[in-house]
């Protein structure tokens, strides 16, 4: 038996553990899968049980060290969890160094201790594995109260002690700090950090997700948690559900809407949309309003550049019946942040996508509070959220106007204005002459915004290549952002506009 993870914490490396309290073998093994440093079976608090331990220590075994934070500090915890094969335990609420002693005594073979000689695996490799056992196995115990704090450098100069770990939550519970933390719990912290660099041994501190991990590392904490698995599975769970559930829901029917761009592209098919569902007039919006088609006598073509202020405020004046504002004008140069002299390309999209939804935004937000706080609907694009290097310009403009959205949402929930996103995939409009990629028909997308809209939704993702990447960013953001960078072509695609 060797622990690679007993070694690295000597050598002064840092491990980043995945936590399992699930008590499901087959998790384990998925954690394994995803190549951590160790795995952490928490007997104390999880739902392992020793059926289970044995099995899902045996998933992983060879793969990856396992580790387990015992369910206490008692021989028999101790001597479970080292006979179901793990390389090291991790004895919880340890507040003196005669308990840190009693733990690093219960996980050594006499003469060094008392653990008691058995289990499957160590008789399955019985002699080696008894030579080697008290050198290689990891012992670890836990200060996560103020008793165990203060006594923090005589616990962590127990002799034979590898590790001190620290439970940042019971300490913050301890402390009475809980669940702010803050100065008091960080100073604490950083008390049993300098304990554990003076007596020459490890120190770890649960963390519970990648960043803080990779923050707390940087900090010389040796092992941290960079995920738990019910934390990722629940997280996961509710935003699903909350994703797909409807809120209040809206009638379209009776509304007067505004939209912008609606000479083309999905702004035609909205318009379209809107009459269908029984709306009483639409202002169809466009630079040129003889472009609009207004062959439905409900239809209002108005005259309206999103950038020239004069021209939105007149619209806000002329259209003091709107309870549906559509933001749908937008301009896309198809190209890379960094093409030579493109410059202006980049402010034009700005200016359009952003500061021409802001506009719109500022001069209606009355309108709409006066008529009951009505619907503010902007068109963005799942690239909002995934910057698509081939039209970063375009994409940084839609981030802008997605962090608009929101700040929007939050000032005029007191007037009841519902704000909301749309963030559809590539459609087949004149924008995307230049995409290769599979096209949705802007009748459909149109579609599926009304849809959205009716039933309430805060986002929506019109094109199931919409819905793939919002769920690819939700689950693996940094391997998404690898996929789209690598959709950059070689040289610039031709460029293009029009709003
Ligand atoms: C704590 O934070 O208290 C822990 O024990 C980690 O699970
Ligand atoms: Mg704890």
């Amino acid at each position: 038996m060797t622990s690679p993870i007993k070694a690295a914490l000597a050598a002064g490396e840092s491990v980043g553990a995945l936590w399992l309290g699930l008590g499901n073998p087959s998790v384990a093994e998925m954690a394994a899968d995803a190549g951590p440093d160790c795995v952490i079976f928490d007997a104390q608090h999880g739902l392992w049980t020793r059926q289970t331990l044995e099995a899902g220590i045996g998933h992983v075994r060879g793969r990856v060290p396992a580790l387990v934070r015992t369910a206490d500090n008692t021989l028999n915890s101790i001597n479970q969890a080292l006979d179901a094969g793990a390389v090291g335990v991790i004895v919880p609420l340890v507040e003196t160094a005669e308990e840190a002693a009693f733990a690093v005594a219960a996980a050594k073979y006499p003469p060094d201790g008392n653990r008691s000689a058995g289990g499957l695996r160590p008789i399955m490799n019985w002699k080696p594995y008894v030579a080697s056992a008290n050198s290689e196995t990891l012992v670890g115990v836990m200060i996560e109260t103020k008793r165990g704090l203060e006594n923090a450098r005589a616990i962590a100069a127990t002799p034979g002690l590898d590790l001190v770990f620290i439970g940042t939550t019971d300490l913050a519970l301890s402390l009475g700090v809980f669940p702010d933390n803050g100065p008091v719990h960080e100073a604490a912290l950083m008390t049993i950090l300098a304990a554990c660099r003076e007596a020459g041994i490890a120190c770890g501190a649960f963390t519970g997700y990648a960043p803080l991990a990779a923050l707390r590392r940087s900090h010389g904490f040796q092992m941290t948690v960079v995920a738990d698995d019910g934390s990722l599975l629940h997280a996961h769970m509710k935003q699903a559900v909350a994703r797909f559930r409807p809120g209040k829901p809206f009638s379209l029917a009776g509304r007067t809407a505004l939209v912008t761009g609606a000479n083309r592209g999905i702004g035609v098919h909205l318009v379209q949309g809107l009459l269908d569902h029984g709306v009483v007039r639409v202002y169809a919006a466009a630079r040129d309003p003889a472009s609009v088609n207004a062959s439905d006598g409900r239809v209002v073509p108005l005259a309206l550049d999103v950038t020239s202020s004069s021209q939105v405020r007149a619209a806000a004046r002329q259209c003091r019946d709107v309870d549906l504002l559509i933001n749908n004008a937008g301009v896309n140069f198809n190209t890379g942040l960094l093409v030579e002299g493109r410059d202006t390309y980049a402010r034009r999209e700005m200016e359009v996508n952003y500061f021409g939804t802001l506009a719109m935004t500022r001069a209606f937000a009355p309108v709409l509070k006066r008529n009951r706080g009505g619907i503010l609907v902007n068109m963005l694009s799942i690239l909002a959220r995934q910057n698509l290097p081939a039209m970063g310009s375009l994409c940084a403009s839609k981030a802008a106007a997605l962090s608009l959205t929101q700040a929007t949402r939050a000032e005029l929930a007191a007037q009841k204005t519902h704000v909301v996103a749309v963030l559809p995939g590539a459609v087949d409009t004149d924008m995307t002459r230049d995409f290769q990629g599979p096209k949705v028909a802007p009748a459909q997308v149109a579609a599926e915004i009304l849809d959205g809209l009716e039933r309430g939704l805060e986002e929506i993702y019109p094109t199931e290549m919409a819905a793939g990447v919002a769920t690819g960013l939700a689950l693996d953001p940094q391997g998404t952002e690898r996929m789209f960078q690598g959709f950059l072509p070689g040289p610039a695609v031709a460029a293009r506009g029009g709003q």
